[in-house]
């Protein structure tokens, strides 16, 4: 039986590496041809641990293959990108034109039986969406069903939920939700996971399984904001957040999450769009956590501008100019080499946008920086606590951790330092 993985990124490639370690057979598809043509040759083009050494040899196995255009297939995974559509809406409202392309893409190539599952993160009512469109694309074929008990194609939704950085592990281990369309589809989708999943395959309905996925990362886009709320307040109240939190969190039934720069990353910052967007008026404590973690960096750039000014009231004889910043890590979180989506990264970018004086970073986890990044520049952990007059702390990487830093002018969005 061969499985089709349509969308070869941070999911979809692990995925069918996993398919493939397991001896199945996997086509894996995606459009970028550099993407295609380095998993062929038994690389990867994304980071993530241990994925290197599996897809080489599901490759020189023979077990794994990709393509540009998809081939026939007995399952279909669809694990593409549910970006935000482009508009100017002050609620971000998910595109799923990426789902419709692979849908017609796959449609004429359904035969009797096989399984269509929808693995991307999806607003409520996107696999029934998805449904419609295979259907649509299947009009002028035999069997043109794909939903209902009589379907012959089995569609359901069952949403990743591993953490990058730990995607190999967490693929296996964890329990999985899945949505079928109907009792049948959901028996197909455990079967096939089972091939790989240790975790508990545990069945929904296609709705229930997308809501699940949006909860779970909403849940904690909120739990931050909290953490994050508090900072602020403590700030102004000359409270430590840090001592605060590890204080509240010796009662048995409390456990705050921790408060940093801004929450960043492809999922966390994202899903909660998906439930606002589709009910804005109910959606209330979701929309305000999001609003709330969206504006901690600009909280931390206005924290350095008073910083630059203290320090050059401290210091008449100097200018702007003449005051050199260090910010501390780059990622979007801690111990990884992920500058996607990262807020560090983005604050970093705008104080050397705004400040006439030097802008040095430290990411030990990064030998270069993106090429859009030119008025920052990347230092040594040393040259950097010496050098600079203002540091900010903005990842608690494990290399900062065993660091000490004592200095008037240090703003620790991550308290490893205050
Ligand atoms: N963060 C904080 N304070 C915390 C924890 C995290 O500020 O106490 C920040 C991080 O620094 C980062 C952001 O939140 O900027 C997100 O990091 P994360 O570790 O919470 O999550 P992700 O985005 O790496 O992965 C999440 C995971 N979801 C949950 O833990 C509920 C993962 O299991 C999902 O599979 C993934 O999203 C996804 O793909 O949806």
């Amino acid at each position: 039986n061969t499985i089709s993985v349509i969308g070869l990124g941070y999911i979809g490639l692990p995925t069918a590496a996993m398919f493939a370690s397991r001896k199945k057979k996997v086509i894996g598809v995606d459009v970028n041809q550099h993407a295609v043509d380095t998993i062929n040759r038994g690389e990867i083009h994304i980071v993530e641990p241990e994925l290197d050494l599996i897809v080489h040899s599901a490759v020189t196995e023979g077990y794994l293959k990709a393509v540009t255009s998809p081939e026939p297939a007995d399952a279909f995974l669809i694990a593409v990108p549910t970006p935000f559509k482009n508009n100017d809406s002050t609620i971000p409202e998910p595109d799923l034109s990426y789902i419709k392309k692979a849908s017609e893409a796959i449609a004429p190539l359904l035969k009797k039986g096989d399984l269509v599952i929808l693995e991307s993160t999806s607003p409520v009512g996107a696999t029934e969406q998805m449904a419609e469109w295979l259907a649509a694309a299947r009009l002028d074929l035999s069997f043109p069903q794909v939903a209902g008990e009589e379907a012959d194609v089995n569609v359901a939704h069952c949403p990743e939920r591993v953490l990058p950085g730990h995607v190999v592990r967490e693929l296996v281990e964890n329990d999985r939700v899945i949505g079928g369309m109907t009792a049948k589809c959901s028996m197909r989708a455990v079967e096939l996971y089972k091939i790989f999943v240790e975790g508990e395959c545990v069945v929904a309905n296609a709705r229930t399984a997308e809501m699940a996925k949006l909860t779970e990362n909403s849940c904690r886009d909120v739990q931050i904001a909290f953490a994050n709320e508090l900072s602020i307040i403590c700030d102004k109240l000359d409270i430590n957040v840090w001592e605060l939190i590890s204080l509240a969190n010796r009662h048995p039934r409390i456990n705050i999450l921790q408060p940093g720069p801004g929450v960043g990353g492809h999922c966390i910052a994202v899903d909660p769009w998906f439930i606002v967007s589709k009910t804005p008026d109910e959606a209330q404590i979701i929309h305000t956590a999001r609003k709330v973690n969206d504006a901690k960096p600009g909280w931390v750039i206005n924290k350095v501008k008073l910083a630059i000014a203290d320090f050059l009231q401290a210091n008449p004889t100097k200018t702007a100019k003449d005051v050199t910043i260090a910010c501390y890590g780059l990622a979007f979180k801690p111990d990884i080499d992920d500058l996607r989506e990262s807020p560090a990264l983005n604050i970093a970018k705008q104080i050397a946008e705004l400040h006439s004086g030097a802008v040095i970073a430290v990411e030990p986890n990064i030998s270069e920086l993106p090429g859009n990044v030119s008025a920052l520049k990347l230092s040594e952990f040393d040259v950097a606590k010496k050098t600079a007059d203002i540091h900010l702390m903005l990842v608690d990487h494990k290399e900062f951790k065993d660091q000490k830093m004592k200095n008037k002018y240090l703003i620790d969005t991550k308290g490893i330092w205050c």
